[in-house]
């Protein structure tokens, strides 16, 4: 098992691993089935391939995708972290690094899949809890069974605007916008290339419960800022980070710090961002334009074309996730999309870009002390 590992960690190294990329499609909502929505998307699991099909007017769309997993309409939340997500939380707990993505129109799941429905009031966990309160739960539960020495701590920010907002800020610092307590959020380079936000509120955790109770507050604080701004949830990114410092002893008796990172993204709505420049030139003029969303695309393809410049520092997304386009960090992407008829021209952007995703090549490495 050990030696296993070490092959694959030293093929990692050299010649990279790809971005893991997963397609979900949604089922019709109630409104769509009850107004006969035509259907136009087929997921086929068990050869992870999607496929758009219509034919009206003599114009045929056919075309036919293949990812890493594919997810169809009746996919429950359990099926797509047991089968996808798990194994990348176990990587965590050996010390990578690893970014999880939703990326999708609106409208077509991100927040269903990274967040999921509402924790219950009796505290029970719920069956359509989505990826981000299950690993919060996986790696307590694995961590409590090895009876695991470790301390951990999390983050919480939300991009609008290319403007990062601390989640996890106590209420007084950000009440008034010109108050001179508001702590200063900033993004900084530390010398050695990596980005760190200076001033973000680091909070220590001990248990699932004091997590949950982090998001909480996070998701309340982000809908008060939403009424009040005015801003359009659509529209902005969410980062939620979980840090974990293991202590081992290696079978000689010395005591080493394993340290892993998850950083679970929901990404803006993908709307208007599809690669047609007309489309891009009149969501300009609407204001619409969001430049981090725009980059990330921009660094995708500088990299998977292999262009000496890669963009990264033309917007605030793209500098904190660096290390998760290229670098050193594991990525998996959830694409997700709706099965609708009305969809069709962004579905085939998102799959598109999705696809594109796949080829991007990362070194990732265990980081030990
Ligand atoms: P987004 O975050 O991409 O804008 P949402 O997560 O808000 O989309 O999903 C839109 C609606 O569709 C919500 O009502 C959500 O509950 C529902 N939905 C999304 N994906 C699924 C799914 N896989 N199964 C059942 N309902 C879903
Ligand atoms: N999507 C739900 C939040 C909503 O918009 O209400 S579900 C999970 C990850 C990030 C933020 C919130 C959650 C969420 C939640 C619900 C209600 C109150 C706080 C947090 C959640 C769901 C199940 C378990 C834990 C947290």
């Amino acid at each position: 098992r050990s030696s296993d590992s070490n092959s694959t960690n030293r093929n990692d190294k050299e010649k990279g691993v790809n971005v893991q990329v997963i397609l979900r499609c949604r089922p019709l909502s109630e409104d769509e089935a009850r107004l006969h929505t035509p259907v136009v998307i087929s997921c086929n699991e068990h050869r992870r391939e999607v496929s758009a099909t219509q034919s009206i007017a003599g114009k045929h769309i056919d075309r036919h995708f293949a990812f890493d997993k594919v997810f169809g309409p009746a996919s429950q939340q359990k099926d797509l972290y047991d089968q996808a997500i798990s194994p990348i939380v176990f990587e965590v707990l050996e010390g990578y690094n690893c970014t999880i993505f939703a990326y999708g129109q609106t409208g077509t799941g991100k927040t269903y899949t990274m967040e999921g429905g509402a924790r219950k009031k009796n505290g029970e966990f719920p069956s359509d809890a989505g990826v981000i309160p299950r690993a919060v739960k996986q790696i307590f539960d694995i961590l409590e069974a090895q009876g695991a020495e470790y301390s951990m701590k999390v983050t919480f920010l939300e991009l609008y605007n290319e403007e990062i907002s601390d989640l996890l800020a106590p209420e007084e610092t950000t009440k008034f916008v010109d108050d001179k307590s508001k702590k200063s959020i900033a993004l900084m380079e530390d010398g050695k290339g990596s980005v760190f936000v200076r001033g973000l509120e680091e909070e220590i955790v001990s248990t699932a419960n004091e997590i949950y109770k982090i998001l909480e507050k996070g998701s309340a604080k982000r809908r008060t800022a939403e009424t009040l701004l005015n801003k359009q949830s659509s529209r902005s990114h969410s980062i939620f980070s979980i840090t974990i410092h293991i202590k081992e002893n290696t079978p000689e008796g010395e005591e080493m710090i394993k340290c892993g990172k998850l950083n679970l993204v929901d990404l803006a709505g993908s709307e208007n961002i599809s690669r047609s420049g007309a489309r891009e030139g009149r969501a300009r003029e609407a204001g619409e334009i969001n430049k981090s969303l725009l980059t990330l695309g921009r660094v995708i393809n500088a990299l998977v074309e292999h262009s000496g410049h890669i963009p990264y520092r033309d917007s605030k997304l793209t500098r904190l996730l660096r290390d998760s386009l290229g670098g050193k960090t594991k990525t998996c992407v959830i694409a997700t999309i709706s099965p609708s008829i009305h969809c069709l021209e962004e579905t085939l952007s998102t799959l598109d870009y999705a696809h594109r995703a796949k080829n991007i090549k990362n070194k990732p490495e265990i980081n030990q002390k």
